[in-house]
């Protein structure tokens, strides 16, 4: 046999051996490659005369064609199988029927914050916010809060280095909002309130709504029909009554506690009164000009109330079994 056709055989069985692309180059090396069987073969040209270099010549390159042609061939076949092997590893079923997704629902406190705001805003009243954490000016002294009210104790308050704290009612709201606005004023302040203070019903963060309603002559008839107004819509029952009884707090006087009719008893539901002269001249608003009314409620309890829990500390727990009922 020809040694020509000897190495374009045995390039083909090497070629064909070749499992990938780097054995591929390996065995190509080996046939074209400058010390390879074929280049040998090149070089012995140099010691035939010139017409049998000829005839060799083109005996050589057209093993060399043939060779090329192999490899070719068996590098495309090698990429094929690679391809389909990638092809086959990342296969999409598009049949399959799709995993789902879960869908989210809104928190039962945020629920209730939104509709008390969607009701007030109805009848009125502005939404107005201001900072977690306060001085001790906005949170008390404006307030008529004294220097000893117990209040102020660390038992009840959260203070924050530099002498800040965490407001513990969102009537600051209120005081910022008048020290920027001049009356009439009609506005509530939602939102999270701190106290030193963790049972069944009562957590160390919770919500407050208080309302504020400034002009020349409201009166406490204003305050009730508001309030009651709301009660109704909030709890959707046209036939709930409203009754006030005396209280007191630093920053209203007269104050009322704020009962709703439940069952056949009554509940305690807000807190209310006519706003101290002096927390109206503590921002600079004429008491003999301006006068008005507050009142404060949780809606947490309105949360509990309306939707039957009897726990508060389950709205701050974030299971998913429980918040999954909300959707
Ligand atoms: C300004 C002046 C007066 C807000 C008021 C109450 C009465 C009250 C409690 C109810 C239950 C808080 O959520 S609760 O714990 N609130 O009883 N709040 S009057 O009075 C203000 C507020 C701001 C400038």
């Amino acid at each position: 046999m020809d040694p020509l056709e000897a190495i374009v055989d045995e390039a083909r069985r090497a070629f064909d051996a070749a499992a990938d692309a780097a054995a591929l180059e390996n065995a190509k090396a080996r046939f074209l490659g400058k010390a390879g069987a074929l280049t040998a073969q090149l070089k012995s040209l140099a010691a035939l005369a010139a017409d049998a270099r000829r005839e060799r010549g083109a005996a050589v390159n057209a093993a060399k064609a043939a060779i090329e042609s192999a490899l070719a061939a068996r590098r495309a076949a090698i990429d094929d199988a690679r391809l389909a092997r990638e092809l086959a590893a990342d296969a999409l079923d598009v049949t399959l029927p799709g995993r789902g997704a879960d869908r989210g629902g809104v928190h039962p406190l945020t629920r209730t914050l939104d509709r008390v705001e969607t009701l007030f805003r109805s009848m009125g009243f502005a939404v107005a916010q201001g900072p977690e954490i306060e001085d001790d000016f906005h949170n008390f002294t404006a307030l008529n809060t004294p220097a000893n009210h117990p209040a102020r104790s660390m038992h009840d308050t959260f203070y924050v280095e530099g002498g800040a704290l965490l407001r513990t009612h969102t009537s600051p709201v209120q005081v910022r909002y008048m020290e920027t606005h001049a009356p009439p004023i009609r506005i509530i302040a939602p939102g999270r309130v701190f106290r030193v203070d963790s049972d069944a019903t009562h957590s160390p963060m919770f919500h407050q709504v208080e309302g504020l309603w400034i002009d020349r002559d409201v009166t406490f008839a204003d305050l009730k029909g508001v309030i009651t107004e709301f009660l109704r819509r909030f709890f959707e029952r046209d036939d709930l009554a409203v009754r006030f009884r005396p209280s007191f707090f630093p920053f209203t006087e007269p104050s009322a506690e704020i009962d709703m009719s439940f069952g056949d008893g009554w509940l305690e539901i807000a807190g209310s009164g006519q706003v101290h002269p002096n927390v109206l001249r503590a921002v600079g608003i004429d008491p003999e000009a301006w006068q008005g009314f507050a009142f404060g409620m949780g809606p947490d309890r309105l949360a509990m109330l309306r939707y039957g829990i009897d726990d508060l500390r389950i709205f701050y727990e974030n299971d998913l079994r429980f918040l999954a009922q909300f959707r």
